[in-house]
């Protein structure tokens, strides 16, 4: 319980910034081991893992949060697709991510199942301003999540 407040706490405070620490670690600012990566995204273990496999799923391409994605970059025009190299729009990159994260979990031997969860803003405790998807395995998941 006191886990899952002190995560919604550091939610409520975070600010929304285009710089965040999973910038940082896209720069190898800070030292993370990818479990998988390729041109648009990377994957890595989560440092405050919630379940026996617990892994993020994030685009090199600084997207805020889900709600912020729309189709307005179809035209591949903006600076990120430029200087990031990015080659898909954002509204792809979305379903990039996730057939990533199912190859990761394959990789991962999760075949029993695992569930996918992507927290936007502040009711859905974003606690990171860079998109990014969970994957938790390994164990039963309950249903509601809290
Ligand atoms: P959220 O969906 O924004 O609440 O999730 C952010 C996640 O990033 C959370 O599970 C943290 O444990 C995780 N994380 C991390 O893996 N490495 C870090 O350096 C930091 C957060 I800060």
């Amino acid at each position: 319980f006191y886990k899952m407040a002190d995560e919604v706490f550091k939610a409520q405070q975070a600010t929304p910034s285009d710089d965040t620490i999973f910038s940082k670690i896209l720069r190898k600012e800070i030292p993370c081991k990818f479990i998988y990566e390729d041109e648009q995204c990377v994957a890595f273990h989560d440092v405050n893992p919630q379940a026996p496999i617990h892994f993020l799923v994030i685009p090199r391409k600084p997207i805020r949060m889900l709600s912020e994605v729309d189709e307005t970059d179809k035209l591949i025009k903006n600076w990120c697709n430029l200087v990031l190299n990015c080659k898909l729009p954002s509204f792809q990159l979305l379903g990039h991510l996730m057939l990533v994260a199912n190859i990761v979990a394959k990789d991962l031997r999760l075949e029993k199942g695992y569930r996918l969860v992507v927290n936007n803003g502040v009711h859905g405790a974003q606690s990171v301003y860079h998109l990014h998807i969970h994957i938790l395995g390994g164990r039963q998941m309950n249903w509601p999540p809290g």
